[in-house]
Parts: structure tokens; sequence; C-alpha cells
């Protein structure tokens, strides 16, 4: 709908940057950080590991200057669950805890708002040898985890996230890199351990931080029918469901979409529920719901030609299910470098589709351009295209703002370049440089690209320059 007069953004926005600790602190086995599943995946030919990254555990006070220097109010970054519990579960790694509150410490030196992710992809290793979210002893080492964390870092945090894209973990896992090969079966079932872990954190929550606040961070996307077909637009109710809804409806509804449930019998995947997972799961209700979106998602009635699930999908590209829905390419969208398509209408849609569905206030912990950034000879990067997708995409923000949607902040992905989930450090997305190539470490300099210098007026004038 159009609107004559837009709404402002809130007064105290929260304008921010994101982070996570795999992709950004190298370190990876300093001060008696444990292995994760991410460290031990296999060495991919031709992009870097994350044992160096973009170096963040060590360089994090220039990083934060630099975020302070661009006016952020808030960083939302994640904490490296082995850098607590090396072991996941048992001794206490003190210098984890150390090294977290000197950056909180830092960022509150600013006045910059931490927002802390508990888990981001990088489960520790040796609860995945004792069978990771197979096993439910996983859900009591989660829940012991954050509790520590409420404990040691609560008196500085008020936003905290619990899990990091649980959808895409379970639907690209293999892609993305988290976790070991798992049949459908198993990861329904994984899924339902960490909804009873997430349950489980929010209660202790309640108890430990009962003025602070805690949501999920699923990826949610608004899915479009490829066409008025009804058949197509039964199918992209379908993927809505099974992508995005049967992630939000069990925390804020204390319940298994029906929609979803259905697709989980009707392959055999349905997970068993113990007795008392729903009972702990309907206690549970998040304070807000943060979300990443990179795009819309497009997709057809599937054609039941055993084709519905075939090539590589990842988080932002679909593959289908068979007899449920396909994947199909929205011709009406431009695509990034790397063939993820951009929407900045499917963001307001997407906001208006979650807030009418749970009425929480809403926060965006990730959105971002992948793409090939130069360092010039002058010292300078020059990315417009990285200015015109935020410019596109912040207006349709503002505007389902004034839809009516509570959106109390916006934290584009990424902070500072990083690695990649599956394609390395060449898909710049920071605001600021990271000197380094795929495997030419060079000097790890920190340069502002001009994004960032455009973004620092937005958060000066909490948005008005986007009207210039
Ligand atoms: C999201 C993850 C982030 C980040 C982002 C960009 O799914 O939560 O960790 O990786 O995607 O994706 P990629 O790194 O695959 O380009």
């Amino acid at each position: 709908m159009k609107h004559e007069k837009l709404a402002p953004f809130p007064k105290d926005f929260l304008w921010g940057a994101s982070t996570s600790a795999y992709q950004t602190e190298g370190a990876w086995n300093k001060d008696g950080k444990g292995p994760t599943v991410i460290d031990v995946r296999p060495k991919k030919e031709h992009i870097t590991d994350y044992t160096v990254a973009s170096g963040h555990y060590d360089y994090y006070k220039e990083d934060i200057a630099k975020m302070a220097e661009m006016g952020l109010k808030a960083y939302r970054f994640s904490i490296s669950w082995a850098r607590i519990f090396p072991k996941g579960v048992g001794e206490v790694n003190q210098a984890g805890i150390d090294h977290y509150q000197n950056v909180i410490a830092e960022l509150k030196k600013y006045n910059i708002e931490p927002i802390v992710t508990l888990y981001h992809f990088d489960l520790p290793y040796d609860l995945e040898e004792t069978g990771g979210w197979d096993n439910r002893d996983t859900i009591d080492a989660f829940e012991q985890y954050a509790v520590t964390l409420f404990h040691a870092l609560g008196d500085s945090v008020k936003y905290w996230l619990t899990i990091n894209e649980q959808n895409m973990m379970i639907m690209h896992g293999n892609t993305i890199g988290t976790g070991k090969q798992s049949t459908e079966k198993e990861l329904y079932q994984q899924n339902h351990h960490m909804m009873v872990a997430q349950a489980k954190a929010i209660i202790r929550f309640r108890e430990i931080l009962p003025d602070a606040k805690i949501g999920p961070a699923p990826n949610i996307s608004n899915v479009y029918p490829a066409s008025s077909k009804p058949a197509d637009v039964l199918a992209a109710q379908n993927y809505n469901a099974i992508r995005n809804w049967m992630y939000l409806d069990i925390p804020c509804f204390g319940r298994y979409n029906h929609i979803a449930w259905a697709f989980l019998k009707e392959k055999g995947y349905e997970p068993e529920i113990a007795k008392g997972d729903m009972e702990l799961i309907a206690q549970a209700k998040p304070d807000f719901i943060a979300f990443n979106y990179y795009s819309s998602k497009t997709v057809e009635a599937s054609k039941n030609d055993g084709q519905d699930r075939s090539g590589n999908g990842d988080q932002e590209i679909v593959i289908g299910e068979e007899g449920v829905y396909r994947g199909k390419k929205n011709e009406h969208l431009e695509k990034t470098d790397f063939g993820w398509e951009i929407d900045p209408t499917g963001l307001r849609s997407t906001l208006n589709a979650i807030y009418d569905r749970y009425h929480l206030p809403l926060i965006i912990t990730e959105n971002g351009l992948g793409a090939y950034d130069k360092l010039e000879e002058d010292g300078t990067i020059d990315d417009p295209y990285r200015i015109e997708y935020f410019q596109k995409h912040f207006e349709q923000a503002q505007l389902a703002i004034t839809d009516g949607v509570e959106l109390f902040g916006y934290c584009p992905w990424s902070a500072i370049d990083l690695v990649s989930t599956h394609q390395g450090m060449q898909k710049r997305y920071g605001f600021i440089y990271i000197n380094r190539e795929e495997f030419d470490l060079k000097d790890m300099r920190r340069i502002r690209k001009n994004s960032s210098y455009w973004y620092e007026e937005v958060i000066r004038t909490n948005g008005e320059s986007l009207r210039k």
C-alpha cells in the first residue's frame, strides 16, 4: 500500500551490525577453546578455513572502535560455546568468559548495545562426538551453557538470541557445514531437541535475568507462489509452513504448525516427543522475534517426477520436496554475484507476515549483500552496490513500520568482512574491509568501505537521510 506520510524510525532504533564467532574470530584453538564441528570440517580446496578468519578475537578493540566511528547503536555477535565449555559441558574455561566480558566492556565504552547470540552453528565437537543434537543430553548441555552466560554476562547484556537459523541447520546443514550427515528423520528429531533446549534456556532466563529480553533468530523469507495457479499457491503455503512457521509457531504458540506436522507425518520424519516436552515449550514464550532476511523465496507445485529435490540449495536457494513444493527462480528479481535473489519489497512483506502472525516486537539480525569488493590503489573500497542494496531494504523496513510493524532494530550482515558459511572470504559482506584474501593473509588491515560512511549518516539522522 502507498503511504503519503512515512512513519519515522522509532526514537531508540537499534541501528547495528552483525557477525558470528566462528566466521570472524579465528584464534580457533587459543586460550583454551575446544574444537567445534566447524573446526573439524573437511578443508575445501579453493576457500579458506576458519582458523584465522577476520582475526576478530585479537583485533576486537580496533573493530569496535571502527563500529563506534560509524555510530553503531548495537552490535550483534555470537559467543563460541567451545570457548566457555571446551568440551561442551564440564569445566568452564575462565579465559573464554574473560574474553567476552572484555568485548562487552569495550562496547559499553562506546554505548554500543551488545546483542548476544548463544549458538551460531558452532557446536562443540565433543558434544557432536557423543551424538550432538541426536542425544537428549545436549539439551542439558545447552541449558548449562546458557545459564553460565546469563550469570557471567547478564549484568551488561539486555538482548539475547537463543539459536541462529535453526531452520537452516535443519534444512541446509550439509551445505552450511553445521553438523554430521543426518537423515531427515534424524534432522527433525535434532530440531525437536533444539526446541526443548531453547525452552529450558528461556525458562532459566526468566529466573536469572527477569528484566532482560530473549528471542529466537531463524532465517525467515516470505514465500511467493510461482503463479496464481491454485496448486502453486498451496505449494507456497506448504513451504511457508515448513521453512518458516514451524520454527516460530513452536516457541511462540507452543505447538507444531499443522501443515508442517502433516508434512513430517507424511514423510515419516515426525520426531519422538518425550513426556513434558510440549508443556516445557508452552511455558517458554519469547519477548521478541529476531530474524535473518536475505531474500524472498518462490515455489511452484511439485511435479511428482522425482526431480523436486534435485540441485544444491543453500539457505537462499530453494530445493524442493516431492509432492509438496519445488523451488522456482523469480524472473522479476536481480541476483547477487553469488546467485542469491535480491528482493527489498520481500523484506516488507516478510516483516508484515511475521508481525501479523505473532504480534511480537521484531528485530532484523541479518540482511546484507555478499560481493567481490575491491581495495583500490588509493586505499578505498567503493561499494555503491551495497549502498543501493541497503537504501532499498531500509526504505522497505520503514514502509513496514508505517504499515504498523513494531520493528526495534536492524543489524545488517556484516559489521566486518568474514568467512562465508560455504563460499569463503571472497564473498565480502562487511562495512569494514579486512585486508586478507582466501589464502594470503596480507596485513589484515581494517578499512572502512564507502558504504560505512553512508550508513553512518543513516544512523546519525535516524533514517532521515534515506529520503534525500
Ligand atoms: C546466514 C548465516 C550467517 C551468514 C549468512 C550469509 O544464513 O546466519 O552466518 O553466513 O547466512 O551466508 P553465507 O555466509 O552462506 O554467504
